[in-house]
């Protein structure tokens, strides 16, 4: 379904299989070579959120290939199978196979959710390209906040996104405001390999060279 142009979502589009696989690569990305953490702002506060990034390492407001405020490591390479993955997600979101053959996302960002983990409304701005952010969940349910591009406030569609679902966020949605007000913890199953929690990943062309 289609919450707002550009903005797509299909539940349940990542099999069994493939939500296994996938929290098993978070969980490699996660032990290093820079380990997953709380991301600290610049103002001094601590996201609840849990972060480890692939490709480029992101911190408020700026990619780096080096993880300065970790541990000063490189972030582990973007495997060619997540460019794959991305493509795949944009075909499906948009039937658009040009679309989907054009899109080369070059980072992940891979973010866990324990049960009162949130993510306050923001938009996602640090990247130098409009291309489509590919959002994939798995674990517990969540409601995610799906707003409008003037105020981080109403109007906004509260959607529940669960284990496997797929949201691509494009064209006039990309610049967003958006959150996740809430977890609803218990409700994931233990199969995925994630015994408790919520992850998500999202891909992302950075705009930056190399
Ligand atoms: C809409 N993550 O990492 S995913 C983020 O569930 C982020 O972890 C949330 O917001 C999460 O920045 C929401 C859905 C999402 C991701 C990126 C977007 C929605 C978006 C970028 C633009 C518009
Ligand atoms: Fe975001």
């Amino acid at each position: 379904s289609s919450p707002a142009p550009g903005a797509v979502h299909v539940p349940g589009w990542l099999d069994p299989d493939r939500q296994r696989e996938l929290v098993a690569a978070c969980r490699e990305w996660a032990r290093g070579p820079v380990p997953m953490r709380h991301t600290r702002l610049p103002r001094g506060g601590v996201m609840s959120v849990q972060t480890v990034c692939v490709g480029w390492h992101w911190r408020p407001y700026a990619y780096s290939r080096d993880a300065s405020d970790v541990n000063g490591a490189r972030v582990a390479e973007f495997p060619g199978w997540l460019g794959e993955l991305g493509r795949a997600a944009v075909a499906e979101a948009y039937q658009d196979p040009a679309a989907a053959a054009a899109y080369a996302p070059d980072t992940a960002l891979v973010n866990f959710y324990d049960g009162a983990a949130t993510m306050g409304m923001h938009q996602d701005k640090d990247e130098r390209s409009g291309d489509p952010v590919v959002s994939l969940s798995i674990g517990d349910t969540c409601v995610f906040r799906f707003g409008n591009t003037e105020t981080r406030t109403r109007p906004y569609t509260d959607v529940e996104l669960e284990s496997g679902d797929l949201f691509v966020f494009g064209g006039p949605s990309r610049y967003a405001f958006h959150g996740v007000p809430r977890v609803r913890p218990g409700t994931g199953d233990p199969a995925t390999g994630l015994a408790s929690g919520r992850l998500n990943l999202t891909l992302r062309v950075t705009g930056l060279p190399g």
